[in-house]
């Protein structure tokens, strides 16, 4: 949901205007408009390659995962755990382009860690892999537009590790 629909559910559940303070975010969300949406069309763009890079970070740190026994071992098994960290990085540019986090929790954050475990996929593993989406997509981005797509992909971190 994006702060515009959610101030609007927030002031018509008590029957009122938009506050001062709910137009002010909306305003700033309306005028990042554009930045945010060319900052997901980067990342949309360069998704293989951040991703793959975010892959090669994980089993270079975590080189059990694709040994014999580990839970990313063998072909298949590794293409399902590039796939997972394409699920976070698409996630992450609908965090960016709603400027909220809703929709990466909702997808990405309820029932992962348990998921996650009755799987036996390491979670720091994939927290790994999100470190590395992270430094891919700031390779590619500028200052502001990198602290913009970092609080998403931090975010996730925060909350897969926590
Ligand atoms: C968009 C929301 C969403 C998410 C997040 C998601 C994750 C997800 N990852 C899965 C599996 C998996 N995930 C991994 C990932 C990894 N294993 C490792 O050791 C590494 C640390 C890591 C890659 C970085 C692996 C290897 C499997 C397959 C495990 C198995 O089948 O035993 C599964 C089980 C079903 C399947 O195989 O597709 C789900 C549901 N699915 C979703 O719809």
């Amino acid at each position: 949901m994006s702060i515009v629909t959610k101030s609007i559910v927030n002031a018509d559940a008590e029957a009122r205007y938009l506050s001062p303070g709910e137009l002010d975010r909306i305003k700033s969300f309306v005028t990042s408009g554009e930045r945010r949406v060319r900052i997901a069309d980067i990342l949309t763009q360069s998704r293989e390659r951040i991703v793959k890079a975010a892959g090669d970070q994980v089993f270079q740190k975590r080189p059990d995962v694709v040994s014999p026994g580990g839970n990313a071992y063998g072909q298949e098994m590794t293409a399902t755990c590039l796939r997972d960290l394409d699920y976070y990085l698409r996630l992450v540019t609908y965090g960016i382009v709603s400027g909220d986090v809703t929709p990466i929790e909702e997808i990405g954050v309820v029932g992962a860690k348990e998921m996650y475990k009755s799987l036996g996929t390491p979670i720091d593993g994939i927290i790994e892999g999100i470190r590395g989406l992270k430094a891919g997509a700031n390779s590619l981005l500028s200052g502001e537009d990198a602290a913009e797509a970092g609080a998403y992909f931090d975010y996730l971190i925060g909350a897969l590790g926590g």
